[in-house]
């Protein structure tokens, strides 16, 4: 396993140079023990996986989880740390006020003087990976070294790793350096950074999901949404979900939410027994790259190869594809165990014997799992994975939903007049804060189309950079706004949610029809409550005219404080974007 292993033959010697350039040079600074070149075959991840159990870094699962473990983190390390994640751009306006910045020169030196010799001891390992399928024109590829296994084995799980991407990687010509190592795990010596103009991520100091990952949220999400700029394109925070109506038409659909805010339940809902007929296939639960395509029309990939999902909250009642597809072959991070050795999180069967920190579980001490606790696993797990996923040319998007978790004001659902109105919607989005990073939870604020923690460029830029694409569009996606979190005065959700979802859904995909009726409002076009079809489902006409209301005076003052935040962003701030809420407040005080 630690031989090191140069893979020879390769037919683009100047890609090949400059990669094992960068290879030796980081072996040079950080000094590992040796080098090993990530095949991406079922023996590497056997090693790999006996190399963690024996030194007690992973723990087998019981038996009727096959191929399971649990690993258990730091506790000092379960989550994205946003106030750690800079963009490092020559001119510091173009990280832009929604983004940490530190100068490029600086930044590298930090991270060199972190990573000098931090390797020693340790194996790196170099992970060639693409995000999308292999023969995709909208994948891109990347190459992430790191000195933790525990990444090699979610990177083999949530990317196309190894050789078919090494090989994809001398075609393109070009890739994404990532450079990781946890480090010591210091919160004091912890930094995730990114050089978008140089295509460049250094994290060091953590080996959470998101931070140590450098497919995910590093390459697919900031330096894609720089890349996608001057490419022409999108990288999103969205799930992307094949939806089948019972006359046998397919939609495609697009939907930002935050972090934990239900992406993967949406991407997998299982339709009510009182829709018969419907059927809901996931393509991907976190990342969408969005393409305007030659015939007008807006085509999507899911970069992504599989998912790193919240454990808490997944159970057979809220999303049972989830819940079966993480029985075999699944990398648990910091859930509890019950006595027999099976991952437990609240709302499970059985009862917890030890906490995700690996204490005998003890109430006084907090939740028995982390409440980010997460699951990795590969996307062909899930039962209603979609064929389509697979697709080199994407899909079509019939609508785009953003959405956030707001207990009041955010109806259930609205519509956009155009294009702009949505990107004006999508910049608008506010949403409570969860366990997906570390900071107060529950606390409401603006997530401008659920890309506040992930867009690499200044978000003036990046609306504009929306509104261009709209205007190559002669077929665009219908643009909506969800909520499915509204609570009445006791806390109580007003909504069902999960696969009751699904009726939103089907009104969504009749409007981007032009079939389905609405109501026009000041903020947008609702559907009245007889215009969802909400057959078989007990729910009060009162709770269903609430879920619906406009509070006039609420969206007032929501506007006019969305207008002083947006002002933040200066002249970068699209004027259509200014001149539609000035449209929306005048209506609002009419
Ligand atoms: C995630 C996140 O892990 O958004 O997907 O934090
Ligand atoms: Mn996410």
């Amino acid at each position: 396993m630690s031989a090191s292993r140069i893979p020879k033959h390769r037919s683009h010697p100047t890609l090949l140079a400059d990669l094992a350039h960068w290879v030796e040079d980081v072996a040079a600074l950080t000094c590992p023990d040796s080098v090993h070149w990530c095949d991406g075959s079922d023996t590497e991840a056997e090693q790999l996986t006996r190399l963690l159990t024996d030194t007690g870094m992973l723990e087998p699962l019981h038996g009727d989880y096959p191929g399971c473990h649990l690993y258990r983190s730091h506790p000092n390390d379960v989550a994205r740390v946003e106030h750690l994640t800079f963009v490092c751009t020559h001119d510091r306006s173009d990280a832009g006020p929604n983004n940490p910045w530190m100068a490029p020169a600086e930044a590298h030196a930090r991270m060199d003087e972190l990573f000098r010799g931090c390797m020693q001891g340790r194996t790196l390992y170099v992970i060639p990976y693409c995000m999308g399928p292999l023969d995709s024109p909208l994948s891109r590829c990347g190459v992430e070294i790191t000195d933790s296994p525990y990444v090699v084995l979610n990177m083999r799980l949530m990317t196309r790793m190894g050789d078919a991407a090494l090989a994809r990687i001398e075609r393109d010509g070009r890739f994404v350096k990532g450079l990781h190592s946890t480090g010591d795990l210091n919160p004091d010596r912890r930094f995730i950074m990114h050089f978008p103009e140089e295509l460049t991520i250094k994290s060091f100091g953590s080996g959470y999901g998101g931070n140590a990952l450098l497919g995910k949220k590093c390459h697919a999400l900031r330096i894609a949404s720089w890349q996608a700029r001057d490419e022409g394109w999108l990288a999103e925070h969205m799930l992307l979900v094949a939806i089948t109506n019972p006359a046998g038409e397919t939609h495609y659909v697009a939907a930002a939410f935050p972090s934990a805010c239900g992406k993967t339940n949406l991407a997998m809902l299982i339709p009510p027994a009182s829709m018969p007929g419907w059927t809901v296939r996931t393509i991907g639960d976190d990342i969408a790259w969005l393409h305007p395509g030659a015939d007008g029309r807006l085509w999507a990939i899911n970069p992504e190869a599989g998912f790193f999902g919240v454990a808490p909250g997944t159970n057979p009642r809220s999303n049972r594809n989830a819940f079966d597809m993480i029985r075999k072959d699944t990398i648990f991070t910091n859930v509890a165990v019950t006595d027999e050795g099976r991952p437990w999180w609240d709302g499970l069967e059985g009862a917890p014997r030890t906490d995700w920190r690996g204490q005998p579980y003890d109430p006084a001490n907090g939740p028995a799992a982390h409440p980010n606790a997460r699951f990795t696993v590969s996307a062909t797990n899930n039962p209603a994975y979609a064929a389509e996923a697979e697709h080199p040319q994407g899909v079509p998007l019939s609508a785009i939903i953003f959405g956030g978790r707001r207990r009041s004001l955010a109806p259930l659902v609205y519509e956009a007049s155009d294009w702009v109105h949505g990107v004006l919607m999508g910049a608008g989005v506010a949403s409570e804060t969860t366990a997906a990073a570390t900071g107060a939870v529950g606390v409401l604020r603006r997530d401008p189309m659920a890309m506040k923690p992930f867009c690499g460029y200044h978000f003036g830029d990046y609306w504009q950079h929306w509104i261009n694409i709209g205007e190559r569009l002669s077929h665009p996606p219908r643009i909506f706004h969800v909520n499915w979190f509204r609570q009445d005065a006791e806390g109580r959700f007003l909504w069902p949610g999960f696969g009751e979802n699904l009726r939103v859904l089907a009104w969504i995909l009749d409007r981007a029809q032009a079939r389905g009726s609405a109501v026009e409002t000041p903020i947008g076009h609702l559907p009245a409550p007889h215009d969802l079809p909400l057959q078989g489902l007990e729910i009060p006409s009162e709770v269903m005219e609430a879920l619906l209301a406009i509070d006039v005076p609420g969206w007032h003052r929501e506007f006019s404080q969305l207008r002083e935040e947006l002002s933040a962003y200066g002249d970068r701030l699209p004027s259509a974007l200014r001149t539609r809420l000035d449209e929306a407040l005048a209506r609002l005080s009419a």
